[in-house]
């Protein structure tokens, strides 16, 4: 899957992915990441990229041209319309669902937001506009990693063992359960039994437990969404009761 990242900041977005999962990945070559230095869309001699707005008010806007120009390009260059994701606080909340959709996309451009927002008209070649939640931060950049990674992930190849994405908490609905590793006790902090015990099917089911009442005390509003079995659903209304 190749990703074209549009910003004013271009340090901000290679930096992060030269580690970890997707700076893997991008070596082997699973992912492409371009990243595209606004101001080399600009056509002035101070590679000018904001305005102030029309109307007055405070802060700038970004210009219309040189993102249109960057499109342009991109559009070019891989002889193809490309869906084009705008990250701004105005958007539609970024979601796990959104991620699986856009990860069957060979091909997405994400543009940061910088100051005060784009210039209204660059929404005419957009296809989503999304937030990643209900808090602010200082541009783009930063919600466009936290797309690119939570879709990448769920491009087949990028992360290593496929099992870590596909028993995702997200993917089934519910919070992880308690993981814990050697030694088996420090000071008086032990591991429960039930995980050095060698039983598979106790320590499935201790699992199952953990995640549900996890997710009933912090997150119950999952449990809506949740695809559960049988086995889950028994376990749940046992914890139920024991609160009720
Ligand atoms: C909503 C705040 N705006 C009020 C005048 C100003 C403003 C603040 C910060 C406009 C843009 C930004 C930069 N933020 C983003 O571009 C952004 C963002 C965010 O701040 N929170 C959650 N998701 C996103 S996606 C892009």
């Amino acid at each position: 899957m190749t990703f074209d990242i549009i910003t004013i900041f271009p340090a901000m977005i290679e930096e992060p992915l030269r580690n970890g999962i997707l700076g893997r990945a991008i070596d082997r070559g699973t992912l492409d990441v371009k990243v595209r230095d606004l101001r080399d869309f600009t056509t002035d001699r101070h590679r000018v990229v904001d305005d102030a707005p029309y109307g007055g008010g405070p802060g700038m806007v970004l210009k219309p041209e040189p993102i249109f120009r960057a499109l342009d390009a991109i559009e070019t260059e891989r002889r193809a319309p490309v869906s084009v994701i705008l990250t701004s606080p105005q958007g539609r909340r970024f979601t796990q669902t959104i991620a699986q959709q856009l990860s069957r996309e060979a091909h997405l451009a994400l543009l940061c937001g910088r100051y005060e927002g784009f210039d209204d008209r660059v929404r005419e070649r957009v296809s989503a506009e999304l937030s990643i939640g209900d808090f602010v931060v200082s541009g783009g950049e930063l919600p466009a990693l936290v797309i690119l990674d939570a879709v990448a992930r769920l491009v087949p190849g990028v992360v290593g063992d496929e099992r870590s994405v596909t028993e995702d908490s997200f993917s089934r609905g519910l919070l992880d359960f308690p993981q814990f590793t050697r030694p088996p006790e420090i000071g008086t902090l032990r591991v429960p039994d039930v995980l050095l015990s060698g039983n598979h099917a106790e320590i499935r089911r201790w699992r199952k437990r953990e995640a549900l009442a996890r997710t009933l005390e912090r997150r119950p509003d999952l449990l809506d969404g949740a695809v559960l079995d049988d086995e889950e659903r028994e376990i749940l209304k046992e914890l139920r009761h024991g609160r009720h």
